[in-house]
């Protein structure tokens, strides 16, 4: 899809918006998507940019919560202001994760995204693919409070994880 498509993934409404700066930034936030469909969630991912598509970024976020919105996860690598900029645009929960395609290896946008001023906060997860995968999680964390049977899949995705890990290393 290009990222001037406004071609809009069928299914139930989304309650997760996965933003991410560039589309550079997909192959570590698929993740994320992975996660939240393995979980029934829905989700939607778009590409925005606090630098380089600001209006596309403040229409998106300014209705986030009217069009049905519960939580944002926005990822951006290198002076990642996008995550800020969504928590400063709605009052919904946003989930920043540092993306990490720079010279600096994701460090500059750790600091950007987790270093926010006091007032507007964003929650931040790892550098790229764990952080993308733990948003997720985090997110269906958030929406189970008030989802019961999201809370028991999250219980069994839990007890599958624990399950999986072997005992001994050899
Ligand atoms: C950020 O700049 C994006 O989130 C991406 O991680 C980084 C580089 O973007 P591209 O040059 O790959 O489009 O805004």
């Amino acid at each position: 899809m290009s990222s001037k498509s406004t071609k809009k993934p069928a299914g139930k409404k989304p309650v997760v918006g996965i933003i991410m700066g560039s589309k550079s930034d997909w192959e570590a936030m698929k993740n994320a998507e992975a996660t939240l469909k393995s979980l029934g969630i829905p989700c939607e991912a778009r590409v925005m940019s606090a630098h380089r598509t600001p209006e596309r970024a403040h229409a998106y976020l300014s209705n986030a919560k009217k069009n049905g919105l519960k939580v944002i996860i926005a990822a951006a690598g290198m002076a990642a202001h996008l995550a800020g900029v969504a928590a400063a645009t709605t009052r919904l929960p946003v989930l920043g994760v540092p993306m990490d395609g720079s010279s600096l290896k994701g460090l500059d946008a750790l600091l950007s995204t987790v270093q926010m001023p006091p007032g507007i906060p964003v929650g931040t997860l790892a550098i790229g693919p764990a952080g993308a995968k733990n948003a997720a999680l985090l997110a269906a964390a958030i929406l189970a409070l008030s989802d019961d049977a999201l809370d028991k899949r999250l219980e069994a995705f839990r007890k599958k994880q624990s399950a999986e890990v072997p005992e001994f290393p050899y």
